[in-house]
């Protein structure tokens, strides 16, 4: 490892300055026009497939569009994964369920589309849904099928299908029954309807959930059946919530009050909590709530100290969406799977001849405080770790940059653990601040702040850094002290730097990290991929992903770096990092 000290640095930062206070989660070079076919860009797949930022151990095709992961599960000794797909180009339509298998959800095996629109209940599209595993072993899918292209962006129904062949362990074939939609809306808005939920049993019926909205209100939909065919809508919505407009994707599971372990999605009995995850469509961000579920009412309430709506908690504060959760019986936990979009144009995401990844699977469980969740990569990932590099006590001074020599920076595992004598240096937080938008607040801090030099932080990684910085992508703490002497810790990850290439969406991304100072450390892990970061604070308690195109800063060019623009000198305690290899097979 070598020392470097570099004034250039943080001149490039402060020309930087962070001004970007756009948080969209967007794709094709900003907000996404999600829903929204481009037709000359349909025409042919192409075999010109671009490297360069492909990633080498995230989830991907070989080519083509991808969106949400649908139904991830496990069933006979596989994991499936099921994922919205585009057979004919790098742009969101035509929409189908690809459909990959996995012994340990790092190596992929393609299959045949497990859906595709054929019917007319899914003439136009077979979007998004869940599975089900019913008694003795037996997995359904619900799936919204769109059965006519108007009113925009489609009339919305909810089908299932079952497995041709029930002793096929690698599912490949999938029947859908004449008797489909199962769900046809009523009073519900025919445009705004899908995504089913992952059913649960209770009380003699199953239940599960749609996302919808009436006018500006974001909405779950409850309904019930005894067959899973015959499906009756609840009198009352599961949860709903004004002015949040459409929820997709929502996912409604337990999670238990003791320990890491996930437990089953109809579990009811010992310690348990409820969760409600809704992705909002306005803003292409994601919040969840951790809440009751009144069995007797079939309802659910958020905790006082969970927030609904955009000021609320988030799996991942960067470019995260339309997630999903499963139980794994196998391993006794719960499982999230996530999309992240391209932040590059779509004339790039055509040329490229792809577009979105499926984020590295995280276990999910509750935090001990009972206020938030936590997540972590799940441990299989470990067994594509290469090279290790190792080092104690680095001792970082305000300004310094050390490199991490001896990994593939561009496709690596980074840990660290940072730890300070003294938290006198914390910054003062700007009381101005609280009257910024509280849904965006950590973010605009970042924006404010950045790695500009602070006084306890910031310090973190540059991570898939050019030699002379002139491309980096920093993830980092800041800490402030607050008039009522607490302390927020401030996580931000910044594409602003990221690329040379200024036409791409490069974003920053910040999240407050809920966490006790007295031990006076912090930890730091990010999964760096080529064009996605994606960093874990305090051991998943604030979770952030970027994507970024740097054009220096590639392959064998690019650079890890750990950093301090703090006055308080802060010591790396332990760092572990590994150059990743890439799995056997991926699709
Ligand atoms: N993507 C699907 C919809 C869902 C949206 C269509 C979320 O079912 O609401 O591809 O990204």
């Amino acid at each position: 490892m070598m020392r470097v000290f570099t004034k250039m640095f943080w001149v490039i930062a402060l020309v930087c300055l962070f001004p970007l206070l756009d948080n969209i989660n967007g794709g094709g070079g900003g907000v996404m026009a999600f829903h929204k076919e481009y037709i000359h860009y349909q025409l042919t797949t192409t075999n010109n497939v671009d490297q360069l930022y492909r990633t080498g151990y995230h989830f991907q095709p070989k080519q083509n569009w991808i969106n949400d992961p649908n139904a991830p599960m496990y069933y006979k000794g596989y994991y499936h994964l099921f994922y919205q797909y585009n057979p004919k180009g790098a742009v969101w339509g035509n929409i189908v369920w690809a459909h990959s298998v996995s012994k340990d959800m790092i190596n992929w095996i393609p299959l045949e589309p497990a859906i595709v629109p054929s019917k007319p209940f899914d003439k136009y599209g077979c979007w998004s849904g869940s599975t089900t595993i019913l008694p003795g072993n037996k997995p359904v899918i619900l799936y919204t099928g769109i059965i006519d292209l108007k009113p925009a962006p489609g009339h919305q129904v909810q089908n299932y299908a079952i497995p041709a062949n029930y002793s096929d362990p690698l599912l490949r074939e999938w029947i859908k029954p004449d008797d489909n939609p199962i769900v046809k809306p009523t009073s519900e808005n025919v445009s705004s309807f899908r995504d089913p939920t992952t059913a649960w049993f209770n009380n003699g019926h199953w239940k599960m959930t749609v996302g919808s909205k009436h006018n500006k209100r974001g909405i779950v939909y409850l309904y019930r059946s005894r067959d899973f065919v015959k499906w009756t809508k609840a009198k009352h919505t599961l949860h709903d919530k004004k002015d949040t407009g459409m929820w997709e994707c929502p996912d409604f599971f337990p999670v238990s009050t003791q320990g890491t372990n996930g437990v089953e999605t109809s579990a009811l009995m010992g310690g348990i909590k409820h969760v409600l995850k809704v992705s909002l469509d306005v803003t292409r961000f994601e919040y969840y709530t951790i809440g009751t579920y009144n069995t007797m009412k079939d309802k659910y309430y958020p905790d006082s100290t969970s927030v609904d709506g955009w000021a609320g908690l988030r799996y991942d504060y960067g470019n995260f969406y339309a997630s999903k959760t499963f139980f794994d019986p196998v391993q006794k936990r719960r499982i999230l799977w996530g999309w992240a979009n391209e932040s590059s144009t779509t004339a790039e995401d055509v040329a490229k001849g792809w577009a979105g990844i499926q984020l590295i699977p995280r276990m999910v469980w509750l935090d001990p405080s009972g206020k938030q969740l936590v997540q972590w990569p799940i441990h299989e990932l470990k067994t594509l770790r290469g090279e290790k590099v190792h080092r104690r006590n680095v001792k970082l001074n305000k300004g310094d940059i050390v490199e991490v020599k001896g990994i593939t920076a561009a496709q690596a595992d980074v840990e660290a653990s940072f730890k300070f004598s003294s938290l006198d240096e914390a910054e003062t937080f700007d009381p101005k601040w609280s009257k910024l938008p509280a849904e965006n607040l950590a973010l605009e801090i970042c924006g404010i702040t950045g790695t500009k030099q602070g006084g306890l932080g910031p310090f973190g990684f540059l991570t898939l850094a050019s030699n002379k910085l002139e491309e980096h992508t920093p993830v980092f703490f800041r800490i402030f002290k607050t008039t009522d002497n607490k302390h927020k810790i401030l996580m931000c990850s910044d594409a602003k730097p990221s690329s040379l290439n200024k036409g791409t969406y490069r974003p920053s991304f910040a999240g407050f990290v809920d966490v006790d100072l007295s031990k006076k450390k912090l930890s730091l892990k990010s999964l760096i991929d080529h064009s996605v970061v994606e960093s874990f604070g305090e051991g998943g308690k604030t979770v952030i992903t970027s994507r970024v195109y740097p054009t220096l800063a590639v392959g064998k060019h690019a650079h890890l770096y750990l950093f301090n623009n703090g006055t308080e000198t802060v010591t790396v305690d332990r760092l572990d990092a590994w150059s990743m290899k890439n799995p056997l097979l991926m699709n």
